[in-house]
């Protein structure tokens, strides 16, 4: 069947890959050679660029000169793996030759993202090639509308790209063209549904996976297996046995049953994503088994398919009284899982979110990495703007994934995060039907970050933040570029400036999670406190009189996080109670540092938003008048963060703003 370039509906914003960003290549003349299924994806790309900017392709043998060849090649010269491809330019020749068909995908679109630099010069053969095999967004969706948590749990980009009125959406176009900007941008799974499997969505492992397999057939064509949450209770939910024990005998049966349908039904599936004991959610526990005979036992349903359980570790006590300062939710991940190392079978991967807490603005990077080094491990990011600005304030989140993904939990010589997350690199999706896509325009910008740090952990966000702009807006004019490089690059590190401090997080709204309410979790069961009192705030973390959660980790950063003195300023308050006048390294005092950030990110805010205003002749109306609206919000939202979080301050420690600033 021929594969045809998925259209983006009417008024639905092209994102990074305008018709433009594939000039370069459709004024070519291309050969190529292949005829695999993705083949046919990398073929139908380059005619349809042709037929806009006059080139031409051939496919099969032809000796005429051509400007680009595209070539699968199989192991011939060597093997670039399933994903890999090699590019080099000789002779007026780029050649792309890639052993396995999706290698060629990412191959045309590695040419895409040079554009006009693909074909100038000479360049030696470069070998590309993804740090890691699974590159996947986990979509938040419910199938049908949750009464608190809406469509999308956590979603700020309007409905589900894949489900509506409680079935798998019948337009397949827009899935389509989600697929085709995630290969753009490396990305090559999706997890269909909320992780929170509720009544409805618990059935689409069972009697409705053919929905399932509509949206898996829309995705494949660019490269894209689709996985699916599924509630370790199915077995009693849907084949009404008494129990769920991962250890009997009737409840394993059930689930290689329904293992083998769903592979009936969709022979590349990926495999299941997990939310076990968390939340809410049934686990092994109810039945006194550990995660991993939990895990082991979907592993060995979906082995036999070469499919893949994705565990994650996200366990915790959510009832947890805040009058005991014993219980540390920091500590509860490792707690859990380090024990267990050894135990997961190969195909059970542990899912491990970047920070020990719930993907705040500033975490330390998780001690659960590097501490199972017999457990395949992936880390999981949030591109949704849960605790981030809810794609209302820009936050572009490439610097904060990129000092998690080069963190090295073993000191200087040990591997990166990066490099020791052999499991994949995972992350909760922007995306939903928005006309934009991500809600905010420039929140695009952290979906295509995501996928080009999974695809290479140690590159420069920065060149990634260029990549981005350059193909969302093709033949940008410098004035534009820089606008746009000044709005976004700093933009985390603004954030943090005016919500939490010193990586103490939260201080949110309870439930939604949007606004300021510097208390709003200190009396509840969450475990999230920041424990401020009239002469200081933190949360004692150490060894020596705290939680003892410093000592998850191992050397150097365990004894760095141990002491005040050699703890890093921005993480000051996730580890230690310090007074307020306590002196960080910057020579501040906590309470000072909180005043400044505060009118700081504000004055930040207030300055992204006039570069944005000075940017309305260069940017399409529609675009420019959304950020904008945006930025109205964003600046509002800043100065209530601003005003709640310094008077609540002032209040508490009495100490006035050295420089007489307004504090309410
Ligand atoms: O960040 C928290 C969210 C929940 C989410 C949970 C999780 C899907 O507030 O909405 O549930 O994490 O990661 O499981």
């Amino acid at each position: 069947m021929p594969i045809t370039v998925p259209v983006v509906p009417e008024g639905v914003d092209p994102a990074w890959l305008p018709p433009d960003a594939f000039r370069a290549l459709g004024s070519r003349r291309t050969l190529i050679l292949g005829s695999e299924p993705l083949v046919k994806t990398v073929h139908s790309e380059v005619a349809h660029a042709c037929t806009q900017f006059g080139g031409e392709v051939v496919r099969g043998a032809s000796s005429a000169p051509h400007d680009l060849v595209l070539r699968l090649a199989g192991d011939e010269g060597g093997s670039t793996g399933e994903e890999g491809f090699t590019h080099e330019r000789g002779a007026g020749t780029t050649t792309v030759t890639a052993s396995g068909q999706r290698g060629l995908l990412y191959g045309l679109f590695h040419v895409v993202r040079l554009g006009e630099d693909a074909f100038r010069g000479a360049r030696p053969r470069e070998v590309h090639q993804p740090a890691t095999a699974l590159r996947m967004l986990d979509h938040w969706d419910n199938v049908a509308v949750h009464p608190v948590m809406g469509q999308v749990e956590r979603g700020y980009a309007g409905g589900s790209l894949f489900w509506q009125d409680g079935r798998a959406h019948g337009d397949s176009e827009r899935v389509r063209a989600y697929g085709r900007l995630l290969a753009a941008c490396g990305v090559n799974a999706v997890s269909v549904n909320n992780v929170n499997v509720h009544d409805v969505e618990a059935h689409l492992l069972t009697d409705r996976i053919g929905e399932v397999a509509q949206i898996a057939q829309a995705l494949r064509p660019y490269g894209i297996r689709t996985h699916l949450s599924v509630t370790f209770a199915a077995p009693v939910v849907l084949g009404r046995l008494p129990t769920a024990d991962p250890l009997d005998e009737a409840v394993r049966e059930w689930w290689a049953k329904a293992v083998a349908a769903v592979y009936a039904a969709i022979p590349d599936f990926g495999g299941f994503v997990v939310k076990a004991d968390s939340e809410g959610q049934p686990g092994p526990f109810t039945y006194g088994r550990t995660h991993a005979d939990g895990a082991n036992m979907l592993a060995s349903a979906l082995a036999p398919h070469d499919g893949t359980v994705h565990w994650r570790a996200f366990v915790y006590d959510h009832r947890q009284d805040w009058r005991d300062r014993a219980t540390d939710r920091a500590r509860a991940a490792y707690d859990h899982f380090a024990p267990l190392d050894g135990k997961f079978a190969d195909n059970a991967v542990l899912q491990v979110k970047h920070g020990p807490m719930d993907f705040q603005v500033r975490e330390p990077v998780s001690p659960v990495f590097g501490a199972l080094p017999r457990t395949r491990v992936a880390v999981e990011m949030q591109v949704t703007q849960e605790y981030t600005g809810q794609q209302k304030h820009v936050c572009w989140l490439g610097p904060m994934w990129s000092e998690v993904l080069r963190f090295r939990p073993e000191g200087e010589q040990g591997r990166s995060v990066g490099e020791l997350a052999t499991g994949g690199s995972v992350a909760v999706s922007n995306a939903g039907d928005d006309p934009f896509w991500t809600g905010h325009p420039l929140a695009q910008a952290n979906l295509y970050t995501f996928g080009r740090l999974s695809w290479r952990p140690d590159a420069d966000p920065l060149r990634i933040l260029d990549e981005w702009i350059a193909l969302t807006f093709p033949a940008v004019p410098e004035r534009l570029a820089a606008g746009l490089r000044t709005v976004l690059r700093n933009s985390w590190r603004t954030y943090e400036k005016y919500t939490a401090p010193l990586g103490v997080g939260f201080m949110v709204q309870p439930g939604h999670h949007y606004g300021p309410a510097v208390d709003g979790y200190e009396y509840s069961p969450w475990g999230t406190y920041h424990f401020a009192d009239r002469d200081g705030i933190g949360v004692d973390r150490s060894a020596a009189t705290g939680t003892g959660y410093a000592g998850q980790y191992s050397e150097p950063w365990s004894a760095r996080y141990e002491s005040a003195a050699s703890c890093p300023d921005e993480l000051l308050l996730f580890f230690h109670h310090v007074p307020y006048g306590h002196v960080l390294k910057s020579g501040k005092t906590v309470v000072q540092h909180i005043y400044d950030t505060h009118f700081e990110g504000v004055e930040e805010a207030e300055e992204a938003r006039r570069v944005w205003a000075g940017l309305a002749d260069l940017v399409e109306p529609a675009r420019h008048a959304r950020v904008a609206e945006r930025f109205e919000e964003q600046v509002r939202g800043a100065r209530e963060w601003r005003d709640q979080v310094n008077s609540y301050f002032l209040r508490k420690s009495g100490v006035p703003d050295e420089r007489g600033r307004t504090i309410y």
